[in-house]
């Protein structure tokens, strides 16, 4: 297994709209064991293929909590069939816009479809902090990062901030 670098905003390529995976193979499996050896490292609670450079449609989540057994999901070209209509507003981080905490609103519940670590069909129901982690990931494949749910002001601000400190951690 491997710890694969994870790209920060405004990395250009976080923006890019991830392909579905045509077969899950051998090597699909050693990409996701190694998002979640990372993930695990960062530490995260979600990772999505693209955060390391991968535009496929990939997910890794764990939401065991500290001294709990690892708890890994794996979706592969996941696809949402419903969300609630209830929203829930809640802070949300990303590995990819480091430091930064803020509030998004976001379905309570959602049900999606997904190939798991074997390709096999699988549905999923989930429920609060599952389903705001799978959701914040499916953003991830479409390109969006939680700060584009904020304010342009806020968002400009954070970017702003990631930008300098990317300056002074790069400078001689
Ligand atoms: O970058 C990512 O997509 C991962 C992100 C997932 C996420 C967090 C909160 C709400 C929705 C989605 C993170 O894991 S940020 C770090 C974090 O939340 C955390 C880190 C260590 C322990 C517990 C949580
Ligand atoms: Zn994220």
């Amino acid at each position: 297994m491997a710890l694969l670098p994870i790209l920060t905003a405004p990395d250009q390529r976080l923006k890019t709209v991830s392909l579905p995976v045509a077969q899950v193979t051998d090597e699909t499996r050693r990409l996701m064991d190694d998002m979640l050896e990372t993930m695990y490292a960062a530490p995260g609670i979600g990772l999505a293929a693209i955060q390391v450079g991968v535009p496929q449609r990939i997910i890794v989540i764990d939401l065991a909590g500290e001294g709990e057994e690892p708890a890994p999901l794996y979706f592969i070209n996941p696809q949402t069939v419903q969300i609630s209509p209830e929203t829930v507003q809640n802070e949300e981080g990303c590995l990819s816009v480091p430091e930064f905490y803020e509030d998004v609103e976001r379905p309570l519940t959602a049900t999606i479809t997904y190939l798991d670590y074997h390709g096999q069909q699988q549905t999923q129901i989930a429920e609060g902090l599952l389903a705001r982690c799978i959701l914040h990931e499916m953003d991830h494949l479409e390109g969006i990062l939680f700060i584009d749910h904020l304010s342009r002001l806020k968002r400009s601000i954070i970017l702003k901030k990631l930008t300098k400190s990317r300056k002074l951690l790069s400078a001689p």
